[in-house]
Formats: C-alpha cells, sequence, structure tokens
C-alpha cells in the first residue's frame, strides 16, 4: 500500500538526513571493522528500515515498491553494507513469507522481521547451482511430519546475522530443474544447521555471505512455504521484486559518486583552471547523469507498473541489467575523475568502484538478465 505523499516525503527526507550525518561518516570505519556498530543497528531497527515493505497489519511500513525504492536510493547514497544490514528483511530474506506464508506463518515471524527481532536471509545458491537456480541439490525428504534436509548452500548473505532462512530445497528428486524445488522457512536454531565463517570479498566490508549446511535437519511440515514442488516459482518472484529494489541502490550510489565527482571537480584545479571548466571532464559528468537518470526512470516505471499488479519480470531485470552496469561505469569514471586520488583509500573512491561491482554479479547476473529480457521479449513478439 503507498503512503499518502506527505508521509512518504518525511520518511525520505529522514532516511536521507540519517545517512549524510550519521551514516556518512562512519564509511571508513565500518570498512576498517568490517562491521556496522551495533548501535547502528539499533537506530536502523527503531526507525522501521527492517520493516519497511512487511505488511502494517504485522508492525511494518508497508511500503509500496515505488516507496520503498525510493527509501533504498537514499540509502544507496552511502556504503552498501548499511542497507544490506536489513536488505534481506525488506527483501529476498522475507519476501517469500510476505507473498506465500500462511496466515499463522506470517503471524509467527513477520511481527519479529518487522521489528529486526528476526534477521531473516535467502537460501538457494549452492556450490553447483549458481546462475542455473534450477539445478539446487540440496534435499528435502519428507519423514512423518517434518521434512529433513541434507546439503549445502553457498555465499549467503546475512546468513551469520539470521535467525530464519527461506531454503529452496529439491522435494521430488525426479524432476529435473526447478520443478522438483520447494521453499521451506527454516529456523537457525534447528539441529544440524551451521553457518561457515564469512567469506573475504572485493567490498561491501560490513557486509557478509556464509555457507550454510543442513546436516539432517528437521523442518516441520507447516513451514513448507507455499505448495510443494512450487519453490522455485517463489525465488523467481522473489527476485523479480529484488531486482527492483538492487537497481534503486544503484541509482542511489550513482548519484552519491556524481555529486562527488562534481564536488572534487569544482575545487581541484589544473592548468590554471578547475577541473570543471575542461570539457573532458564535462563529458564523463554528463555520460554519469545521463545514465544515471535513464536508470531512475526505468527503475520507478517499472515499480510503478508492479504496484499497478502488472508482470515486471522482463522489466525488473532489465532495470536490474541496466542500473548495475550503469553504475559500474559511473563509478569507473569516479575513480577517473579523482585521477590518482580515485585509486588512494582516503577518498572513498575506490571502495566504491569495489562495492559496485557485486550489483552486476548477485540477485542474477547481467548475462542472465539478459536471457530473461531475451526470453520475455520473443514470448511477448516485441
Ligand atoms: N516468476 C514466476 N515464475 C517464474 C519466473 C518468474 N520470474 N521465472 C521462471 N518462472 C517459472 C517458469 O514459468 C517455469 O514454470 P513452468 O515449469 O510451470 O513452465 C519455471 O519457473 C522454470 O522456469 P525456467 O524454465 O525459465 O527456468 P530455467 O531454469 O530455464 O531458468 C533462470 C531460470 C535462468 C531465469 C533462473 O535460474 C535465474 O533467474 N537464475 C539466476 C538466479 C539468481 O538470480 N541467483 C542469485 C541468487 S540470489 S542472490
Amino acid at each position: 500500500m503507498a503512503l499518502d505523499a506527505e508521509t512518504r516525503d518525511q520518511l525520505v527526507d529522514t532516511v536521507r538526513r540519517y545517512v549524510s550525518e550519521r551514516l556518512r561518516p562512519l564509511e571508513a570505519k565500518v570498512a576498517e571493522d568490517d562491521a556496522i556498530p551495533d548501535e547502528v543497528i539499533a537506530e536502523m531497527k527503531e526507525m522501521g528500515l527492517y520493516g519497511l515493505s512487511i505488511p502494517a497489519e504485522y508492525g511494518g511500513l508497508d511500503l509500496s515498491m515505488e516507496d520503498e525504492c525510493l527509501v533504498a536510493m537514499e540509502l544507496g547514497r552511502t556504503s552498501p553494507a548499511f542497507r544490506s544490514a536489513f536488505g534481506t528483511n525488506v527483501g529476498i530474506g522475507a519476501q517469500g513469507l510476505v507473498m506465500f506464508g500462511t496466515p499463522e506463518q506470517k503471524q509467527k515471524y513477520l511481527p519479529g522481521v518487522a521489528s529486526g527481532e528476526i534477521i531473516t536471509s535467502f537460501a538457494l545458491t549452492e556450490p553447483e547451482a549458481g546462475s542455473d537456480s534450477g539445478a539446487v541439490q540440496t534435499r528435502a525428504t519428507l519423514d512423518g511430519d517434518a521434512y529433513v534436509l541434507n546439503g549445502a548452500k553457498r555465499y549467503i548473505t546475512n546468513a551469520n546475522k539470521a535467525d530464519l532462512f527461506t531454503v529452496m530445497a529439491r522435494t521430488d528428486p525426479s524432476k529435473p530443474g526447478g520443478g522438483g524445488v520447494s521453499a521451506f522457512l527454516v529456523e537457525r536454531k534447528l539441529e544440524g544447521l551451521s553457518v561457515g565463517k564469512p567469506e573475504k570479498k572485493m567490498g561491501q566490508q560490513g557486509a557478509h555471505i556464509c555457507d550454510v549446511t543442513f546436516d539432517n535437519v528437521r523442518v516441520p511440515v507447516e513451514n513448507r512455504l507455499g505448495r510443494e514442488n512450487e519453490g522455485f516459482k517463489v525465488a523467481m518472484q522473489v527476485l523479480d521484486r529484488g531486482r527492483l529494489h538492487i537497481s534503486a541502490v544503484c541509482v542511489g550510489v550513482a548519484e552519491r559518486l556524481i555529486a562527488d565527482c562534481v564536488a572534487y571537480a569544482t575545487e581541484r584545479k589544473q592548468f590554471g583552471q578547475t577541473l570543471s571548466q575542461f570539457q573532458l571532464v564535462q563529458g564523463m559528468i554528463a555520460d554519469c547523469k545521463t545514465e544515471a537518470l535513464a536508470a531512475k526512470a526505468l527503475m520507478l516505471e517499472t515499480a510503478k507498473k508492479r504496484d499497478a499488479g502488472e508482470n515486471v519480470t522482463m522489466e525488473a531485470a532489465a532495470t536490474k541489467y541496466f542500473a548495475s552496469e550503469m553504475v559500474g561505469r559511473v563509478a569507473d569514471k569516479a575513480v577517473q575523475i579523482f585521477g590518482g586520488a580515485g585509486y588512494i583509500a582516503d577518498y572513498g573512491i575506490e571502495r566504491f568502484y569495489r562495492d559496485v561491482r557485486i550489483f552486476r554479479i548477485y540477485e542474477g547476473t547481467s548475462q542472465i538478465q539478459q536471457v530473461i529480457i531475451a526470453r520475455e521479449t520473443l514470448k511477448r513478439g516485441g
């Protein structure tokens, strides 16, 4: 449900101020410590950020997709690790439950998800199932009143903090691909579930990914999400939505970098004039701005379409494809405009350059987005 315009603007303003006054000064520290301070996590919970997209009846803010994108864009103006802390609760970790959960499942978990007391995580990827996400090998075998899960998930965002996983596991080994996969709500505390150490990553320090292993984990039948063997579709619909959220973050990061470039280029002098007076530098700024505007327009239009109930599988893939590639080009130009300083850690630009690289990979690589866009376009006849 959409907020009224005034409340929505107030929320976006509050988040913008919080990002610029509270989070930006902490960027270097978060990267250095590879951790977000506990008090910041507590503040973000207090602000309702963990429950942005959770229905109001369960204590969330019930934002429309468009409104969620506007908030995500503001969060994009700082290190993406901050957004990642609550991103799984707003998006891929909890949306399966919001979209497909029974009233009992929702009542049990969503109030805690909305408040941030329960951290959620989305467990689809496996060592042998990355882009080919229908190739899930983790098994779920029905045994009395429980499914017994065995297998391993890889690169699972927020797994080290998660209390509740949405896990895709194969219930019918006779069916190849996504057809034999079901989705489950799996509590962290269950016996046999273990979480590995956070991986060392190229960027986004402060956000963590880990392996999750299931060794005869008994998941009660009532924790199956949606119908048996329809978990792949749950995952795909969760990702359609997640891709829009990520696109909004990409636009926010691009806007941040453009503002940083403008500030630097107007101050730094070479050959007796500011960088901003050189047309070759202006050309780079113009390219960045044009692409960021285009991504923003596509993202907002697609979010509105989704809010209107349209199927946006193709448009969400196109938005993610364009926005994530766009922010990669913007970050590259930002390093160029900053010159030597762009390569030096103190200026923070090289950190963003590393941070944005994953946007072209997670929630579907650019190549997978191309596959989806082409398939849908061919199906629709244009
Ligand atoms: N919404 C609803 N249903 C969907 C869907 C969507 N967005 N995408 C696919 N489906 C359905 C299909 O309609 C099909 O249903 P039927 O069997 O009833 O016809 C079923 O799911 C299988 O779909 P498909 O045949 O397209 O599956 P493929 O294995 O060929 O390919 C891709 C699916 C490549 C698109 C998918 O595996 C994918 O998105 N991969 C990337 C995964 C990803 O983003 N990983 C990141 C991990 S999370 S950080």
